[in-house]
């Protein structure tokens, strides 16, 4: 991959992408990193990158024609590449966005500062806005490092393991604990299952700690990290909903969809239709789904419906994952509350899964 940053400060770069893996994946080829410097394309004696703001107040804002010309150059340098300005006002950089980053040919991080680059730049020049997080850095300069790090961390080759990438903290979540020896370091004793070479047990008891810690520390990715344990469920859609369910399925990275229809030609017609698991009754279907959980997103209200936020610690505990089920609830289930009339447009679905599954929204991929 290739990879080039525009800046005003390039010695900034020279010693964090010598080092350790980032070195390595430089030196073997796999990611090439280039500093450009901004000053190149500035014209005059003193090669002036900013300028005065229209309306007065203070610092300066880089000007609109010096990033043009490095923006320029760098997109015929490296055709298709994907242009991105680093600013606080992006949207927030996040593990996913470093695997969708690492599958482009090229990308072109632009480092601003502070007080800004004129506005036509982003508006106009750039692909994507990227923050790495809600605080203010002095220049996008650092910012660059962290998603140079994470982006290039993810490209094949460069962490020995792939595995070690795919079992990394936010893939599913945050990662289970680790230990080394000895078993009993003052006093504190390495968890018993990993030290009875049992593959299963060690199996189970790091996914049991890596959802407990999720809801414990980050209770806001936990129904995130509990996607693809997470199955969808309607009943009857109509062929609108049901687009939109598969949509939304695929967008939020969900297990599948389940449609339950009571009619034998529709259940034949839509086990042609691809990614959809089709089912006679609820009932049956989760006697098969046994050890699961099932929450009604709740059509009528019903004692004990649960708040979006505690809808989403339910899914996040369930190590077995849960079926969400749009239709009426069967008696006993679990119900998440708002309530919405069955026959509405399954609109009022679609927002509670978005601010179920979609948030962080960044980290979700493409948006839908
Ligand atoms: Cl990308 N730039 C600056 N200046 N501050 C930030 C940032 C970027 N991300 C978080 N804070």
């Amino acid at each position: 991959m290739n990879i080039r940053v525009i800046t005003i400060f390039p010695d900034f770069f020279a010693s964090c992408l010598g080092e350790g893996l980032l070195g390595k994946a430089a030196a073997n080829g796999l990611a090439r990193i280039e500093i450009d410097n901004l000053r190149r394309y500035a014209a005059g004696k003193h090669r002036t990158v900013d300028d005065a703001p229209y309306g007065g107040g203070p610092g300066m804002v880089m000007k609109p024609d010096v990033w043009a010309a490095a923006i320029e150059q760098a997109r015929r340098d490296l055709p298709g590449a994907r242009v991105a300005l680093l600013t606080p006002q992006g949207e927030t950089f996040t593990d996913a966005a470093a695997r969708r980053l690492a599958r482009e040919a090229g990308l072109v991080l632009c480092c601003g500062r502070y007080e800004g680059i004129d506005e036509r730049v982003g508006e106009h020049l750039v692909d994507e806005w990227l923050s790495i997080g809600d605080y203010v850095l002095t220049g996008g300069e650092p910012a660059a490092l962290a998603v140079i790090d994470a982006v290039v961390r993810q490209l094949p080759g460069v962490v020995g393991c792939a595995e070690s990438v795919d079992t990394d903290s936010f893939t599913a979540g945050l990662k289970y604990p680790q230990y080394t020896r000895p078993p009993i370091f003052r006093g504190w004793s390495v968890p018993e299952p990993l030290l009875s070479g049992h593959h299963a047990d060690i199996k189970a008891w790091r996914e049991a700690e890596a959802v407990a810690r999720t809801n414990r520390l980050r209770p806001d990715l936990a129904a995130l990290a509990a996607a693809p344990r997470t199955r969808l469920a309607v009943r009857e859609p109509d062929d609108w909903t049901l687009a939109a369910v598969a949509a939304a399925v695929r967008a939020y990275g969900l297990r599948e969809l389940a449609v339950v229809s009571g009619d034998a030609a529709r259940r034949a017609a839509l086990r042609e239709q691809a990614g959809v698991r089709v089912v006679r009754s609820l009932a049956e279907a989760a006697r098969k789904w046994d050890g699961e959980r099932l929450l009604c997103v709740a059509t009528q209200p019903g004692p004990g419906q649960m708040s979006l936020a505690q809808a989403a610690t339910f899914i996040g505990e369930a190590p077995a994952g849960t079926t969400i089920f749009w239709g009426d609830p069967p008696p006993g289930a679990s119900l998440a509350a708002p309530c919405w009339d069955e026959s509405a447009a399954p609109a009022a679905l679609l927002a509670w899964l978005d601010r179920v599954f979609g948030w962080p929204r960044a980290s979700r991929g493409q948006p839908f």
